[in-house]
């Protein structure tokens, strides 16, 4: 039997339109369910490995929305804090890791631990795709984690940072130490994907969200080498699972990426051109996003422009509508309906 959920179609290279749907960070503060679970949770980390919690913040944007994608819950910082680096997440200050800066820190890394503690939130990939075959039957279930270069940003700064200046320096002043660190996190993210797979995910996607701050030598060794390493393991074992990579802010480099990494769908950040992405990824690559958030907090006439705008261009190729970067919580959720009709309507 052919693939018959549109987002699975779409990512394998199939122009669907309307296009299928779905928004990072869907699951979040700017909905009042969630709000709920996150509070019974108690702490973002018990949230992200209570499977019936995490499973039903997944599910939330779905059952409201019809969206066609649901997003596995959890957060790019499991990896690490299953590695064995200490992690928490202060109350509006975002996450907080202990810095890791030099040879001990890299080796005391548990890379083979991943698929033991991190065990809880492949039981909520379990519960979410039985939550999903029964009642929610044209949506797909996508895993993901971040790739290993974003990830390395947040455990050698130990926080969120405006430019990463410690990450950065540590690549070019000591490359092999860097690289240690890299190989770690190619090792435990392929596990990590691989698990997800195996737990019922249909697609997955990588986030490189600070990808775009590197020069292009850089790019190529820390985010094109391990992304193509971590695609080529996935596409072993599961060949037809459709990988999602989103270099952000990777601009020029985009088409580059693209034929060397493997990845099924390249994912658009907001500063891209879709008719330049069109242009440089080839036309059996799915390319996904790429709505500014603020146009999304904005609604009316501008999320209307900025969608036409994004649906016409691509129009024809297979294609995933998105954001360009995750929902703002100071989102209105009927500004997130709005969306979801214009889209349906194909522009
Ligand atoms: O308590 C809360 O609600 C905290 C907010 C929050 C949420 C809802 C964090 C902390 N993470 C998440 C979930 C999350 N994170 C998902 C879930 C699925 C969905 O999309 O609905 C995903 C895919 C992520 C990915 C993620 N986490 C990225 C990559 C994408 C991006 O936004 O660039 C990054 C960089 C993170 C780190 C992170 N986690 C949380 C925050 C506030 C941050 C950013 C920290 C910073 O750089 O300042």
């Amino acid at each position: 039997m052919g693939e018959t959920k549109p987002l699975l179609r779409a990512l394998s290279g199939e122009a669907v339109w309307p296009p299928p749907m779905w928004l990072m960070r869907q699951a979040g503060r700017y909905l009042p369910e969630y709000r709920a679970v996150r509070e019974q949770a108690g702490g973002f980390i018990a949230l992200c490995t209570t499977p019936a919690m995490a499973a039903e913040v997944t599910i939330q944007p779905v059952r409201r929305f019809g969206m066609d994608g649901a997003i596995l819950f959890s957060d790019i910082l499991m990896v690490p804090w299953a590695m064995g680096q200490p992690l928490r997440f202060a109350e509006g200050e975002g996450p907080v890791l202990e810095p890791l800066r030099d040879a001990a820190g890299i080796a005391a890394l548990e890379v083979g631990a991943i698929r033991e503690r991190a065990a809880p939130i492949f039981e909520t990939v379990r519960q979410t795709r039985a939550i999903i075959e029964a009642q929610f039957p044209k949506t797909a279930l996508i895993g993901f984690a971040g790739s290993p270069f974003t990830v390395a940003c947040y455990m050698v700064e130990g926080h969120g940072s405006k430019d990463f200046h410690t990450a950065r320096g540590m690549a070019f002043e000591d490359p092999a130490l860097f690289g240690k660190l890299i190989r770690a996190l190619v090792e435990s993210t392929t596990e990590y994907l691989l698990a997800q797979a195996e737990a019922g995910a249909e697609a997955l996607m990588l986030f490189d969200s600070w990808a775009g701050m590197l020069p292009p030598s850089q790019f190529r060794r820390w985010v094109i080498e391990p992304t193509a390493t971590i695609v080529r393991s996935l596409k072993r074992l599961h060949p037809s699972i459709p990988v999602i990579g989103f270099p952000r802010l990777a601009g020029p480099m985009l088409g580059e990426y693209v034929a060397r990494t493997g990845v099924n769908t390249v994912a658009m950040d907001t500063a891209m051109d879709p008719k330049f992405a069109a242009s440089v990824v080839p036309a059996h690559v799915g390319l996904q996003g790429n709505l500014d958030p603020l146009a999304l907090i904005a609604g009316g006439p501008a999320l209307e422009a900025e969608t036409r705008q994004i649906l016409a261009a691509m129009r024809g190729r297979p294609f995933v509508f998105n954001l360009g970067h995750g929902i703002e919580k100071i989102t209105p959720v009927e500004h997130v309906a709005q969306l979801v009709r214009l889209v349906r309507a194909g522009g």
